[in-house]
């Protein structure tokens, strides 16, 4: 196949992209619930430190932030008390038969059921701890790990400082934390401990967020249910070992009105493209990677869900805390997930996933002390009967969420990193992957950035797509005629491939 080697564009831009010193943001958006914090090589130890790590937990209590479990306004229901002193007493009482490498499952399920007042089956965890689980593990697990959760758990309003802010729809705000603060707010997460997340509980205010608890996970399910929590049960261990000094942030975007481009009129050339087979996005360095989403951040990762998004949720669960903080996705957003660490690696794919241990994720930091490592949520539409994506709405309404989420941050050149993708809306969410490539070519020109297409082993996709770009690219075809092209393919709906109808159509013919 020709093209550009991907390692030339991969190059581009080897460093993270510059940003300017926390001090220097001073837009009221970005939330940090660390004290400005800047990242020096050569002192790798130095750790960011909560926001008001001098004053007491600073609590907010209403439906821009999260409201958390060790709030003095989070009440019992059963008995009118503040929760937060008796979940407190429950966890160092577990903490306690930890040390004493006395505590079971049934004392962790026992301490759950406790803390939330409610029962769960928690089949799953209690058989991946009990039967999957060697003897040396098992116990290794049930001291030193889950006293470590109980820790972090125990000190969340310490370690935290701050209830974090809620992304709500149209919102534009970033939150930004250290990995700490994540492994504490994941801690509670374990615990299942978020109020008003869960069930029939579920509070108005939540009810297009996810919810961020993971007692879904631990019940009764499929066999790659367990490999998912072996995933999230190892970050535990790894940050046991050794916790993570870095920071992490959640960024919602939403790509203004205005910013829509007239798609029929745009005059930006075709971007430069590569297509590989054989890497997976999460392997492409150095990019924007693609979280082919849910409208609800994670899909499925705390159910039963096992494609894409959930498995680099699993591999890298700090993602999750954005489950915690982040309402459904509107069709003109997007989120990114910024400097989430690596954990785990993995074999397999939905039903034949497997965790296959650790994973060491080296990718330098950026100023702020963030890995490099740059993922954005968007959401295809899921298309129940497949001929209904074959219209310029459903497609108009693609392009400004793949553009959304291509839009080039910032004026400078390092803004406009790669975009590493692929077949996206076109697995669970059963889209058609010719007419996706040329929506997600079309969006990425628009917004001039490399693409890096990753086929997942789809060779066809390779070998139709290549001549389609040659193609195109030897006509000097602009981002209008790619709409139109697609617009002519689903008024004619002809009964050919819309790579077909492209290589049969010259630009010249495509009127204007
Ligand atoms: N790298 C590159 N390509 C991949 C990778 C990877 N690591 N994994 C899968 N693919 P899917 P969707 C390819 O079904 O259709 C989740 O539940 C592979 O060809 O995950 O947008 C979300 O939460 C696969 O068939 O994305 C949503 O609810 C294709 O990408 C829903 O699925 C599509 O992957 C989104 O479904």
């Amino acid at each position: 196949i020709k093209g550009p080697p991907l390692e030339v564009l991969v190059n581009i831009c080897p460093q993270p992209p510059y940003i300017k010193d926390m001090q220097d943001v001073r837009i009221n958006n970005c939330i940090f619930m660390i004290r400005p914090f800047k990242y020096n090589p050569t002192n790798r130890s130095r750790e960011p430190v909560p926001i008001n790590d001098n004053t007491r937990y600073v609590d907010t209590w209403d439906d821009h932030h999260v409201r958390m479990p060790c709030s003095l306004s989070y009440i019992s229901k059963r008995n009118g008390q503040v929760r937060w002193p008796i979940i407190c007493n429950l966890l160092s009482n577990l903490k306690r038969k930890c040390d004493n490498h006395t505590a079971t499952v049934e004392d962790l399920k026992r301490t759950i059921e406790n803390c939330v007042e409610r029962h769960y089956n928690m089949d799953c965890l209690e058989h991946l701890i009990n039967e999957i689980y060697s003897n040396e593990q098992r116990s290794y697990f049930m001291s030193n790990v889950l006293s470590s959760i109980c820790t972090l758990a125990l000190n969340v309003d310490i370690l935290c400082s701050q209830s974090p802010p809620l992304l709500r729809i149209g919102s534009n705000r970033s939150v930004t934390m250290s990995q700490r603060q994540a492994a504490s707010l994941l801690a509670c997460a374990f615990f299942c401990l978020f109020p008003y997340r869960t069930g029939s509980k579920v509070k108005k205010e939540y009810e297009n967020f996810q919810n961020p608890n993971f007692n879904t996970l631990y019940q009764r399910g499929p066999l790659e249910k367990i490999e998912k929590l072996k995933c999230i049960l190892h970050y535990f261990e790894r940050i046991t070992r050794q916790m993570p000094n870095g920071v992490i942030t959640f960024r919602r975007y939403a790509l203004p009105d205005q910013a829509s481009p007239k798609w029929g009129k745009s005059t930006k050339g075709l971007t430069a493209m590569h297509l590989t087979t054989a890497r997976k996005i999460e392997d492409i360095e150095c990019v924007l990677q693609v979280d082919f989403a849910n409208k609800y951040i994670g899909g499925g990762v705390l159910t039963s869900g096992c494609v894409q998004e959930e498995i680099r949720f699993v591999i890298c669960p700090e993602m999750l805390v954005s489950l915690l903080v982040c309402e459904v996705l509107a069709p003109n957003e997007c989120i990114y997930l910024i400097g989430c660490e690596r954990y785990s690696s993995y074999r397999g794919y939905a039903n034949t996933f497997k965790y296959a241990g650790d994973y060491l994720d080296d990718k330098a930091k950026d100023n702020w002390g963030r890995k490099w490592s740059h993922l954005v949520a968007i959401d295809a539409t899921y298309f129940r009967e497949r001929e209904t994506q074959y219209n310029m709405k459903s497609i108009k309404r693609e392009l400004i969420k793949a553009l959304a989420g291509f839009h080039a941050h910032g004026r400078t050149a390092s803004g406009a990193f790669p975009i590493a993708t692929g077949n996206w809306g076109c697995g669970a969410f059963n889209g058609d992957r010719q007419l996706k490539a040329i929506i997600q070519l079309a969006a990425a020109s628009e917004a001039v950035r490399p693409l890096i297409y990753a086929t997942y082993g789809d060779k066809n996709l390779i070998e139709s797509f290549y001549p389609v770009y040659d193609y195109l690219i030897g006509q000097r075809a602009q981002v209008q005629h790619l709409y139109r092209y697609l617009d002519q393919y689903c008024n004619g709906r002809l009964r050919c491939s819309i790579f077909d109808f492209i290589l049969r159509t010259p630009v010249s013919s495509l009127g204007s």
